[in-house]
């Protein structure tokens, strides 16, 4: 269920009374002055400065985080909450040396910053610029690429382990927020560590944030320490306990050391997992954070330790940390101030064209009408709510809204348990994070034949967040599998008629696929229909050229359709609905009737394109001389950019499909000139 942990007022608080002179910064338009961060290029200029210039930096830095983004947009929250701490282990540890991973990656802005790219931060996210995240061949201060959560601490041990066969010195140090530490591979990845001698550091970020407040009981444990007594006390013997660290400790101080290390605070689960505990340090507090680091990294032993800090998401861009998301992530101009003249202009384009609803929103409202229809429906994501829009669901439904954190292996699985017992599990998970439960997909739904409904928004590729978060796989992973039903939306109607379809299935698992974005701009009807299994439709009937579509490229197939019939070329398109089972009887009469074939999906090879291909071998229809042309996505991972430059590169727009229509006919020359139009 979404149920906010009961003390999150009472932490909010506790962190805001904790923050001392919290660095506020008052941001106007236009870029800050940044005397003492236009020294720093690299963090070895960092290392130069004296502590007592740490916080000046950290304020500067937060300044020049928060005008980068708005030129670009992208994720802030995240980034502000550790301006202090990315400066202290920057200035702490001999970077790139000594290994730094950050976990997720949507935090690193700052880090970016300094680590040689400031001069392309104002880049982040757009086509030729920067990643929003850490990326190895971007930095080799980004030792670990990531964008998925919660692989830090696993990668930082392979990191350890491969530093002590080498017999060499460096530290290595993952940081993990306290969403990301909710996901099962985080656990994992600390039962080893913790069972190992190879040194290792964690910082754990908590900032009771994950997207949405976290979820479960870990959330709740964090919650409970922070809001201790002895976590109040603490803060009074800050300065103590970075004296007193590292062990052995001295007896005088071995109250603060019990305090320091959870002992009476409750850090004893990452004890209990093998980790030398330390916490909860106020993570905005450099004269705790520095000396703390400076100790953990002067520390002789051996062993993986865990540094517990307590941060506050968007902190020092009052915005931020009012909203309720701390700005997650936010659009370029967010912060621009606006004259009342401007404010109504934007209301007048705002009112002459109103924005389409996206397929997310489509969605959550098919789910909101199949729910009401059937009690049985329930909604699962995996800390993605908003993102999903069954933030929209759960305001209808909140006791049939589950939000298991990022833990998309249980989110499938715990499905699958609910299918047992006859209820209609609707699984909202993006299709890129969809791959990581993939065994729990085949072993635990597919194979036992439940239906489970999986809901793969994102599918196709999806614009800044790159290559990361592109659903190109899902076709490929799920049309493999016995059992399966696989849909793809062409448009936001297809999508309330998919939503109603999976509802109705209830004898096999079934998928559907919807892009990232806003829909077409159809009407929407009341609720979707319920489609015939494994049947196309006829969008447009022609005579010469068969374009068998699934998914979105439909508005794109019917523009090359156009352009295909005024050049004299009747083409027919199908929206096969389906990538499995594919409409055999259709794909059928449309090979024998058309002299060019061309399919088309959002997603690489080996999904429907391939299957089609298969199909069409196995019934003897290549034997005859018909021209096939598939068209999928390239067999690379591709950058991030505007999504419709990402098809243009993929060449999937409309007049790449007229140029394979006019190459399959032999009119090269003609496919060339289109093509590069
Ligand atoms: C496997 C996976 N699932 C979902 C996401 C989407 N996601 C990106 S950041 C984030 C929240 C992470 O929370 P936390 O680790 O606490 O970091 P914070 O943003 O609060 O600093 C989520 C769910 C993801 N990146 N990876």
């Amino acid at each position: 269920m979404t149920t906010a942990p009961k003390s999150n007022q009472e932490r909010i608080n506790i962190i805001q009374e904790c923050v001392i002179e919290a660095a506020e910064v008052r941001h106007a338009p236009g870029k800050p002055a940044t005397p003492l961060l236009d020294t720093v290029n690299v963090p070895a200029d960092v290392r130069k400065l004296k502590s007592g210039q740490l916080k000046q930096l950290a304020e500067e830095l937060r300044a020049e985080t928060i005008d980068a983004v708005s030129v670009t947009g992208g994720h802030l929250g995240a980034g502000l909450g550790v301006v202090e701490l990315t400066t202290a282990l920057h200035y702490v540890f001999n970077t790139p040396e000594d290994i730094l991973i950050w976990d997720v990656g949507h935090q690193a802005y700052p880090h970016k910053i300094l680590t040689g790219r400031r001069d392309r931060i104002r880049t982040l996210r757009q086509g030729g610029g920067l990643s929003g995240f850490t990326r190895r061949s971007e930095s080799t201060y980004d030792p670990f690429g990531a964008a998925h959560s919660s692989t830090s601490i696993s990668a930082a041990l392979g990191y350890a382990v491969a530093r002590d066969f080498k017999r060499k010195k460096n530290n290595v140090v993952a940081v993990i927020g306290d969403g990301s530490i909710s996901a099962g591979m985080a656990y994992e990845a600390m039962n080893n560590a913790g069972a190992s001698d190879s040194r290792l550091v964690v910082v754990l970020n908590d900032n009771d944030m994950s997207i949405a407040p976290p979820t479960g009981a870990m959330s709740a444990y964090l919650s409970r320490i922070v809001s201790s007594k002895e976590y109040r006390n603490l803060r009074h013997i800050g300065k103590e306990f970075a004296k007193i660290f590292p062990r052995p400790l001295r007896e005088a101080a071995r109250k603060a050391e019990h305090y320091a290390r959870g002992m009476v605070t409750g850090g004893t689960l990452f004890e209990e997992l093998g980790f030398y505990y330390v916490g909860p340090i106020d993570g905005h507090n450099l004269e705790h954070l520095v000396p703390v680091l400076e100790n953990v990294r002067d520390d002789p032993q051996g062993g993986p330790v865990l540094i517990h800090v307590v941060t506050q998401k968007g902190h020092g861009y009052a915005p931020a940390e009012s909203s309720a998301d701390k700005l997650h992530a936010v659009q370029p101009k967010f912060n621009v101030i606006k004259t009342e003249e401007e404010k109504a202009a934007e209301k007048a384009k705002a009112a002459a064209k109103p924005a389409l609803p996206t397929y997310t929103k489509v969605f959550a409202e098919a789910l909101i009408k199949e729910a009401e229809h059937d009690n049985r429906v329930l909604a699962i994501n995996a800390a993605m709510p908003s993102g999903t829009g069954l933030d929209i669901f759960g305001k209808k439904f909140p006791e049939r809204t589950f939000d298991v954190g990022i833990a998309e292996q249980h989110a499938v699985t715990f499905a699958a348990g609910l299918a047992c017992e006859g209820f209609k599990p609707f699984a909202v998970i993006y299709s890129t994070f969809l791959q990581r439960a993939y065994d729990q997909v085949v072993h635990d739904v597919v194979l036992q034949n439940l239906p489970v409904r999986f809901m793969m928004d994102r599918a196709g590729l999806v614009g800044a967040d790159g290559a990361t978060h592109a659903g190109s796989f899902d076709l490929a992973y799920l049309c493999c599998l016995p059992n399966m039903v696989v849909m793809a939306a062409g448009d936001e109607v297809e999508l309330m008629n998919m939503v109603a379809t999976a509802a109705a299935i209830d004898d096999h698992p079934s998928a559907v696929r919807y892009p990232r974005g806003e829909g077409v701009g159809l009407q929407l009807p009341e609720r979707g229909q319920v489609l015939a299994i494994g049947k196309g439709r006829i969008v447009k009937e022609g005579t010469k050229i068969a374009i068998l579509n699934l998914g979105t490229r439909l508005a794109e197939c019917r523009k090359a359709a156009e352009e295909l019939d005024a050049r004299g070329l009747s083409t027919t398109i199908a929206d096969m609905r389906f990538a499995k089972p594919i409409d055999l009887d259709l794909v059928k009469r449309l090979a024998e009737e058309h002299e060019v074939l061309i399919t088309i999906e959002e997603g690489s090879i080996g999904g429907f394109g391939s299957h089609i291909l298969h199909h069409l071998a196995s019934m003897g229809l290549l034997d005859r001389g018909l021209k096939i042309r598939p068209m999928v996505l390239p067999d690379v991972f591709q950058e991030h950019d505007a999504p419709v430059k990402q098809y243009d590169f993929a060449q999937m727009n409309a007049k790449h499909i007229v140029a394979k229509a006019l190459e399959a006919l032999g009119q090269e020359q003609a496919a060339e000139i289109v093509a590069r139009a």
